[in-house]
């Protein structure tokens, strides 16, 4: 039997056939997941009706859910307990930043634009958990997505650097949290993808060169290596592991 054959897993932050939410969904759906997507705008939706239509992945669920509002986000899961019942999975890929704090100067960052990242980029997860939590009454396991730049400051990323550090440390925190419940929390720090969200950050192109030029892999990774990552957490065979950050980065965050 496959991995993750009768497990239900929700998918957030679909927005285009870039996004590395849908390379996860590719992973998860050749496991044998049963799959349920929430999405915030009416155009993602559209999108990604085509995409599994192209790709010929059935979901069995797609909700509206902006993770800037709680009722949003308890409606959401709210729907999702009447239709499924029971998930053993949370893919939770969505950020946000004002593009204008997303380059110059860090000191430069509005309280807004500080308290934006923060809320959309890492207390979004801690709201996901909470509404996900009663849904998953056989344990289960939530994953996010974040990015070295909590870890050391990259040129440009600034506000969403500091709002990632937030999300690691409140993946330790869910982790052990919600341990008692048989539920794991982890987070895939990938390496820069070309996304829609990453034409946010000046001067991605730069970063890209670099990974090929230093990383111990010499190239860059994409969204079906953070699949196949994700999948992992995912799934049963990273039982033993939670709180954890895993670096699907071809090396690149050891290298001096
Ligand atoms: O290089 C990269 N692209 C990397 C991205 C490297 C390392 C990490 N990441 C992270 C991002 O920070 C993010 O957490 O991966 C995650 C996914 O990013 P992505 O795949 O690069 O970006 P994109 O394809 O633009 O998807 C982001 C989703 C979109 O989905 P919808 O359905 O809303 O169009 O996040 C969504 C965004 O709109 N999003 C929201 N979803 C719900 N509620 C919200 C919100 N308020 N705001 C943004």
């Amino acid at each position: 039997t496959k991995l993750l054959e009768g497990k239900n897993i929700v998918v957030m932050g679909v927005a285009n056939e870039r996004s590395i939410a849908w390379g996860i969904t590719k992973s998860l759906h050749n496991a044998g997941a049963n799959l349920i997507f929430t999405n915030r705008q009416e155009r993602s939706y559209k999108k990604l009706t085509k995409l599994l239509e192209k790709h010929n992945v059935e979901a069995k669920q797609m909700v509206n859910c902006d993770v800037a509002s709680d009722e949003s986000i308890q409606n959401a899961f709210q729907k999702i307990k009447d239709d499924i019942g029971v998930i053993h999975g949370v893919v939770h890929s969505v950020a946000f930043a004002n593009r204008d704090d997303l380059k110059g100067a860090f000191s430069d960052t509005s309280r807004d634009g500080f308290l934006l990242a923060q809320e959309i980029s890492a207390f979004s997860l801690v709201a996901v958990t909470k509404a996900a939590k009663p849904l998953m009454t056989e344990g289960g396991s939530i994953v996010t997505q974040t990015y070295l730049g909590s870890e050391r400051a990259v040129k440009n990323y600034n506000v969403m650097g500091v709002a990632k550090a937030s999300l690691e440390a409140s993946v330790r925190y869910l982790a052990e949290d919600v341990g008692k419940n048989g539920i794991r929390v982890n987070a895939v720090s990938a390496g820069p993808i070309r996304t829609l969200s990453a034409k946010g950050v000046s001067g991605f192109n730069e970063i890209n060169s670099i990974i090929e030029e230093k990383s111990p892999l010499r190239r860059n990774v994409d969204q079906d290596q953070v699949g196949d990552a994700s999948l992992f957490f995912l799934s049963d065979l990273s039982r033993g592991v939670t709180g954890e950050v895993l670096h699907v980065d071809s090396g690149y965050h050891i290298i001096g």
